[in-house]
């Protein structure tokens, strides 16, 4: 009788060990920066195909969150090639990113209240500020959103651009028809087939998806932003360091920026008398050591990724087919509001 209790308990014993190990792994996940250089690659979550900020061409990536990613993962390899993308579904995104397949996302994701309460994750930053607005054809001749009622409307679920349409509509006293799809192929198959009279989405994935189109010149985008969408890279919480180097790592290119440290004067920058310049570059300071990295953390994304304005120049500026204007995304100092706490 005493062994079957004493062998029921160290059961039961075992039993709730297993159980508050298992709750622990689940909840606290603490070891983001160890697993990814045991690994000795960073898992990044992004977009399958949105030209200008994620889109694989034979076997390469490409674009403004690519890009990102590969500037965290030069601050802890000096290798951006480290970085590797794991595609994921808006529907899928935040399920991959709690079940630990990726070790950040970085994919065209607006930061919003109930997304950082419900997922249990986290928004370090705002990489891109961004606004819903409406595509149709230029033929339809139409100058404003609000000339839009009785419109049928093409929209991905699982988006925040669902709610931003249902509260714009109602809030103008207009009525409209959704067409609404889980996957983005049917919302593109759905507007160029005339299901719809107008598309809606992030002002930035417009450009992207009007690219693809047969006549890109047959599509307007109306000057209407009717949602604020901060897209922002998204990691896990409790997870301070991770969080922390992704959040800096964003930092450091807009600071670069403002510092007007590019990948090309990185080597001069190296050499720089400047206070500022030198605590960016790791010249003063040993800034990024207690989170694990080493204090030329800044100038390994500089010099392989460059500044937040030659990532975004490249990717989706004027010096790339979406020709996005700057906008908000400017520089704080220069009519925008990216804005970077400093390294100091
Ligand atoms: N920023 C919005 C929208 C993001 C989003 O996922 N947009 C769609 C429409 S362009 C998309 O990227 N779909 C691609 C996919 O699901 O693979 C959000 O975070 O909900």
């Amino acid at each position: 009788m005493r062994t079957f209790r004493g062998g029921l308990s160290i059961g039961l014993a075992v039993a709730v060990l297993v159980a508050a190990a298992a709750i622990t792994y689940e909840r606290y996940d603490t070891r983001t920066l160890k697993r990814t250089i045991r690994r000795g690659e960073v898992l990044c979550g992004v977009n399958k195909g949105l030209p200008g900020f994620s889109s694989e061409d034979k076997g390469t990536w490409s674009g403004f969150d690519v890009d990102f990613c590969r500037a965290v993962a030069a601050a802890i390899f000096d290798d951006p090639g480290k970085a590797k993308f794991v595609p994921l579904d808006a529907s899928e995104r935040f399920k991959e990113l709690q079940s630990r397949k990726v070790d950040i996302l970085s994919r065209n994701t607006t930061w919003s209240m109930s997304r950082e309460e419900n997922y249990d994750l986290y928004f370090p930053a705002v990489a891109y500020y961004d606004g819903q607005g409406f595509m149709l054809p230029r033929a339809r001749n139409l100058e404003s959103a609000l000339d839009l009622n009785n419109s049928k409307v093409c929209v991905q679920s699982a988006t925040t651009t669902e709610l931003n349409l249902a509260d714009y509509f109602r809030a103008n006293n207009m009525k409209y028809e959704e067409k609404k799809f889980l996957k983005l192929d049917d919302v593109i198959k759905a507007y160029e087939s005339g299901q719809c009279d107008t598309l809606t989405a992030d002002v930035s994935q417009l450009y992207a998806l009007r690219l693809n189109f047969a006549k890109p010149g047959d599509h307007v985008i109306l000057p209407d932003v009717i949602s604020k969408e901060p897209l922002a890279p998204v990691v896990r919480q409790r997870d301070d360091d991770w969080m922390m180097i992704v959040k800096w790592t964003l930092y450091a290119m807009i600071n670069a920026e403002e510092l007007g440290v590019t990948s090309q004067n990185i080597d001069e920058a190296l050499k720089s008398k400047k206070p500022d310049v030198m605590r960016l570059v790791g010249t003063e300071g040993s800034y990024g050591e207690d989170l694990g990295l080493t204090k030329d953390w800044a100038a390994r994304i500089i010099r392989h990724v460059g500044n937040y304005g030659e990532v975004y120049e490249r990717n989706v500026g004027a010096e790339s087919k979406l020709k996005i204007p700057r906008g908000l995304n400017q520089l704080w100092n220069a009519g925008g509001i990216q804005y970077a706490p400093p390294v100091r």
